[in-house]
């Protein structure tokens, strides 16, 4: 890797991982192995195995066997957190190798996968505390001869299924927090970006993490994911993904063993400008609210909703934003917009463009797939003439397409910003605080920005409302998530007896 260049070269052959159980790789051997090959290249870059039932099988009883001798929950919050904060250290040692496997996997530019990395490190630096300070309640009000507690218990083996769009930030927003509660991991990255998770596996047994607490199984959602959410050993699962897949979720665990969920699932999210906002701060941001992460994204704004005097300048103002975005080679430290992350991704943007003109919308920019060469890149698409019954306005696209509706009152954009099955985030952009206050205060969403959007960091919590999921993850809301709570009451001195 050539670091003194603006464009990084391209590795010269895949990197073969094994997964991780128990503390070590467990190196492929005769296992069937997945080229991933880069979305923005199209060259093989890394070789990961394809685990079997039986190595998952082998995985939860590292995790199980760690969580039951208490060797990870057992230990004070001093000592969590000692390794915690030493993985938020080894994280920015190795902070370009990460950020490097990240882009070649996932399609993004090289230079936000270094600024998600630098915002995992700070997790982990979070969560540590978060380890010391993690605790119950108690109740002297009970009188002399009780006294009431309320401790937090770790919730037991947890398993982490993660997609593809932000393979180490959502990882990252999940296990620095679940390790501070005393929990145990199987993690199951997405087939096509496993690379970073394997990697945060190894870090963390470097950090000091016991062997089996954090297990990494590798291979398609279909075998191993579904493997993971029926198995009767797990005690509680978190899955980011997709809304289907959350639905299978929830069944299995009603099937199986009633396991505790976490589920971060899909976003159709709105962004709400009054015509008294900083328009052009307002079209920046609605600009990098849909192109970010060529709009694969869950929180990405997809929906702009503006009051009707300034849309069609407002539009334009987007698109002018968008017309200079650098689209691009992800390795390039100039790119702001990479591939797109799997060519069943590509094929699904596509289809949702060609259905939105097929619908009635018109085009104001973008549209078309770009071609460098090679790789698959879409250009930022923005439609107007956009009615709330379109596809391209309900549907969740995972793409750079930004659909535009005009608005007359407050009433009828709160209603427009909650027309939707989903509730995960939502922005705003007004000048006046009355009006930006209604709005924060009536939107459902779970994660709300007024005058900026995509904000966020390890303090605050995040998750959504209606459909798009259950819980929180981050914060010390993310940590009690992993716990459950226990009552105690204490007899102080000698019991009433029942029978005299
Ligand atoms: O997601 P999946 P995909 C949405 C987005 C996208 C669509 C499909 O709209 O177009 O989902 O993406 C694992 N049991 N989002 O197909 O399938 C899988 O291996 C257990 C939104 O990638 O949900 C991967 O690790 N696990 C979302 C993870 O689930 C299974 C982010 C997510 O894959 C499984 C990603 C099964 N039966 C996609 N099947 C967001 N809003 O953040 C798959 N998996």
């Amino acid at each position: 890797m050539d670091t003194s260049s603006t464009r990084l070269s391209l590795p010269s052959e895949p990197r073969a991982f094994g997964f991780f159980v128990d503390g070590a790789f467990v190196p492929a051997g005769p296992r069937e192995v997945f080229e991933r090959r880069s979305p923005g290249h199209d060259v093989p870059v890394t070789r990961i195995p394809k685990c079997t039932t039986g190595d998952l099988d082998m995985a939860v009883d590292a995790a199980r066997a760690a969580f039951d001798d208490r060797r990870w929950s057992g230990l004070g919050g001093q000592a969590r957190a000692a390794v915690l904060l030493k993985a938020g250290a080894l994280i920015r040692e190795r902070a370009e190798e990460i950020a490097y496997f990240e882009t070649l996997e996932n399609g993004k530019p090289i230079s936000q996968a270094r600024g998600e990395v630098a915002g995992c490190a700070d997790m982990f630096d979070y969560a540590s505390g978060l380890a010391r300070s993690l605790h119950g309640d108690s109740f002297n009000n009970l009188g002399d001869g009780m006294l009431g507690l309320v401790t937090r218990e770790p919730v037991g083996v947890v398993g982490i299924i993660t997609p593809w769009n932000f393979p180490f930030l959502i990882l990252c927003e999940r296990v620095p927090y679940v390790l501070a509660s005393g929990c145990t991991i199987v993690a199951k990255p997405s087939e096509v970006t496993s690379a970073t998770t394997l990697i945060l596996a190894e870090i963390l047994t470097e950090a000091g993490l016991p062997d089996g607490c954090m297990n990494v199984v590798t291979g398609s959602g279909s075998t191993i994911g579904q493997a993971l959410i029926e198995h009767p050993k797990v005690d509680m699962l978190s899955f980011t993904g997709s809304t289907a897949v959350g639905r299978r979720v929830v069944e299995a665990a009603g099937r199986t063993n009633f396991k505790k969920l976490g589920l971060e699932l899909g976003g159709k999210n709105p962004q709400i400008v009054f015509a008294d906002a900083d328009l052009d701060d307002a079209a920046d941001g609605v600009a990098f609210g849909i192109a970010f992460n060529t709009g694969q994204c869950c929180v990405s704004g997809s929906r702009l909703i503006v009051e009707r005097p300034v849309a069609d300048a407002f539009a334009q103002k987007v698109r002018d934003k968008l017309s200079r975005a650098v689209v691009g080679d992800p390795l390039d430290e100039a790119t702001q917009i990479g591939a797109i992350t799997t060519d069943a991704q590509n094929a699904t943007i596509l289809s949702y463009i060609e259905k939105g003109q097929a619908e009635g919308a018109r085009l104001i920019c973008g549209g078309t797939a770009l071609d460098f060469g090679r790789g698959q890149y879409i250009a930022p698409t923005v439609f107007g003439d956009v009615t709330a019954d379109m596809a391209i306005a309900r549907e969740e696209i995972f793409g750079p397409v930004l659909t535009v509706m005009p608005f007359d009152t407050v009433e009828e954009a709160i209603a427009m910003a909650n027309d939707t099955d989903y509730g995960l985030a939502a922005s705003v952009w007004t000048k006046n605080i009355d009006k930006a206050l209604m709005v924060t205060r009536r939107v459902q969403a779970g994660r709300f920005w007024v005058n900026t959007t995509l904000a966020g960091g390890p303090e605050l919590p995040l998750g959504g409302f209606k459909q798009s999921g259950w819980g929180r993850e981050a914060g010390m809301y993310g940590v009690e998530e992993y716990t459950q709570v226990k009552s105690v009451h204490v007899e102080i001195g000698k019991r009433t007896p029942w029978i005299a």
